[in-house]
């Protein structure tokens, strides 16, 4: 046909294009660290919107997972197929440290908002291969403090120091070859939100030594001591080489375990015949069926039958959700920089449009209309950028304890206090925070990205509704995955309802006692906040917050936890306000 053809909008490089992006990485990063890293985010923002990344999102999306269950012979095999685009982005995660970067700590306390600044980029190219890296980062987290207490206090057996090094290891590993991810599977039928109803047993069958068992796993390394049975109602990386899990030990002890995917086939010594068929089988798990999914399309998420699945406890019995917890909080904070990602990108695309469509005679970024439904979507992501940045930094800081932090930047970030000397209130102030901020700052993002992704769909029109040819401009992809962040890794009320733990927990007064301190640094910081921004910090707004603290402290206080979880969605929105 003949006519008008619209002028494809183009997406730019989010490095040099995204003014809250660029915000960030100077607030967030000393000036010496911005010139280092300048190099690698740079490249990096440019990579992901090559060809050849963006026809691998293309593959992925196009060709989901799928099972083969069983073998023309009748052998159940449960393989798990997954798409050529899927692989390739994974690798790309993998080669680019998405996960490596924080273990590698070549920036210290930096190198968590490193990692995150490079993952914002990531996000809108990722397939969600961001999934299985979130659940991984929190798996290396989880492995690296039981060596870190062991070493501190010996308390693992030989076999279990080894096999959890070598899984550290190839978690944190930058080698697409050899590399794993991590599963995370806690959500079962009774419930997702409520892992108390958990029906998956463990019992014990073997002694610790392994010395009876002979049994390993794909690496040759022993299979744990400990056999679980049970179901598995959503897995979310099930082409993993390993997954963190829930069971109940005997007693009815919600406790947390390790198990690799895969172990050696037994049957193989005694009948070298079948040796042309594979040297490993999963490791007594069977695949019951893919999810059909709203988003998300290309990650593998799964039903899992657990029968006689080996694995090593982590922990002691009963201290599941304790263990497990560690995992959670990184999720989270990965839950909240992929809101932001996703609606960056978002917005990115709602810019490339107006720059090129033209309606009235006026470009759309001519019309003062247009541009202030625009501006006002920008100022939303600017504050959840801000929130989402002061996470991954207060994250840093935690897991660097005692590491020098240039004093201006953390002045400016109303942290200056660490650096004065004041170690004991210094050094727990970052811990207060991020517990306080993880379930706040998931909560707000992942409605707020959802919310407006969908203004990033108008924006363009019906055009923004369709499954859109252009991997690089699909705000329909967007939209669909953004959903699933105010679900998974906790709901917005389970966010609230932890935000109430944390208020109502043994260090809830000295929590609060640190947000208020933590404000009050902020407000003394406001000259040199005029001075060096450019208004982003929104003294008002603080003032505000610091009104708003008070009234909070005081009704912590004098109301019981029950009336305050009923509350906690309204907690949730004034502490949005930080
Ligand atoms: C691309 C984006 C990245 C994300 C990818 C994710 C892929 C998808 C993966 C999933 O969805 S995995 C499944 C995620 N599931 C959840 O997030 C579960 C949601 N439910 C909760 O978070 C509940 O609050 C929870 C299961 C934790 C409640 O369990 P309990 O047993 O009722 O907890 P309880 O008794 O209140 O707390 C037990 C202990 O754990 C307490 O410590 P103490 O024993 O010392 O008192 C708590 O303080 C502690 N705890 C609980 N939550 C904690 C925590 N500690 C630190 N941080 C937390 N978040
Ligand atoms: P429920 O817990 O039954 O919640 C239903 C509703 O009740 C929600 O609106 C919730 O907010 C509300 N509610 C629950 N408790 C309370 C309360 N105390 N107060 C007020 N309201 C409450 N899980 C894994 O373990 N591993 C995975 O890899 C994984 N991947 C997933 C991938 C996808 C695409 C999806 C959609 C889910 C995945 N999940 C995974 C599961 C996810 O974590 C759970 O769906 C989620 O935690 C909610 O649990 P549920 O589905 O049982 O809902």
């Amino acid at each position: 046909t003949t006519g008008f053809v619209q002028p494809t909008p183009q997406v730019a490089n989010a490095f040099y294009e995204d003014e809250a992006y660029k915000r960030v990485f100077s607030c967030y990063l000393p000036t010496e660290l911005q010139h280092t890293l300048t190099g690698d985010l740079a490249r990096f923002g440019a990579r992901v919107l090559e060809a050849d990344v963006l026809r691998l999102v293309e593959d992925a999306e196009r060709h989901p997972p799928y099972t083969k269950t069983w073998d023309s012979f009748g052998h159940r095999g449960d393989s798990l197929v997954t798409s050529e685009g899927w692989r390739g982005l994974s690798a790309i995660g993998i080669r680019e440290g998405m996960v490596a970067i924080p273990y590698e700590k070549d920036y210290g306390p930096y190198s968590r908002v490193y990692q995150f600044l490079k993952y914002h980029l990531w996000t809108g190219s990722s397939a969600i291969v961001t999934c299985p890296s979130a659940m991984t980062d929190g798996a290396a987290r989880l492995l690296s403090r039981q060596l870190e207490r062991n070493t501190a206090s010996p308390s693992l057996s030989e076999t279990e120091r080894t096999v959890f090094e070598n899984a550290f290891q190839r978690l944190t590993s930058r080698d697409p070859q050899t590399a794993w991810t991590s599963g995370q599977w806690m959500t079962e039928r009774p419930g997702g939100s409520d892992v108390q109803h958990t029906e998956t047993q463990a019992k014990r069958v073997a002694p610790a030594s392994g010395a009876q068992e002979h049994r390993c796993d794909a690496e040759g390394l022993p299979l744990g001591p400990w056999s679980i049975d049970g179901f598995k109602w959503f897995s979310s990386a099930t082409d993993s080489q390993m997954a963190v899990l829930l069971a109940k030990t005997p007693g009815g002890h919600l406790s947390a375990f390790y198990a690799p995917m895969r172990r050696r086939r037994q049957d193989l010594a005694s009948s070298p015949t079948v040796a042309a068929t594979p040297a490993t089988e999963l490791n007594g798990v069977q695949i019951q069926r893919l999810k059909s999914k709203l988003g998300t399309r290309a990650v593998p998420t799964a039903e899992l039958v657990l029968s006689d699945m080996r694995a090593y406890i982590l922990g002691s019995p009963g201290a599941g959700v304790k263990q497990i917890s560690t995992i959670l909080n990184i999720t989270r904070v990965h839950n909240v920089v992929s809101a932001v990602g996703l609606w960056g990108r978002g917005l990115a695309v709602s810019r490339a449009f107006a720059r090129v469509r033209r309606t009235g005679g006026a470009l759309l970024i001519d019309r003062p209309l247009h541009v202030r439904t625009l501006a006002h979507q920008h100022v939303e992501y600017r504050a959840m950028m801000h929130l989402a940045f002061f996470l991954v930094t207060l994250l840093g800081i935690s897991e660097n304890d005692g590491e020098t932090m240039p004093i201006d930047h953390l002045k400016l970030l109303g942290l200056g206090s660490r650096a004065r000397g004041q170690e004991n209130a210094g050094s727990l102030l970052p811990r207060h925070l991020l517990r306080l901020i993880t379930p706040l700052a998931k909560a707000v993002t992942a409605r707020a990205a959802i919310a407006g992704l969908a203004e990033c769909m108008e924006s363009l029109g019906g055009v923004g509704y369709l499954e859109n040819e252009d991997p690089e401009l699909n705000i329909a992809r967007l939209y669909r995955d953004a959903n699933v962040l105010s679900i998974w890794e906790g709901t917005t009320n389970v966010m609230a309802d932890d935000l109430v733990r944390v208020l109502k927990g043994r260090e809830g007064v000295a929590i609060l006692a640190s947000l208020g301190q933590w404000i009050r640094a902020v407000l003394d910081q406001r000259p040199v906040i005029k001075k060096t921004t450019t208004g982003s910090l929104d003294v008002t707004r603080i003032q505000f917050l610091h009104r708003t603290l008070e009234s909070l402290v005081h009704d912590v206080e004098s109301q019981s936890a029950d009336s305050l979880r009923l509350n906690g969605r309204d907690i949730l929105s004034q502490l949005g306000w930080l």
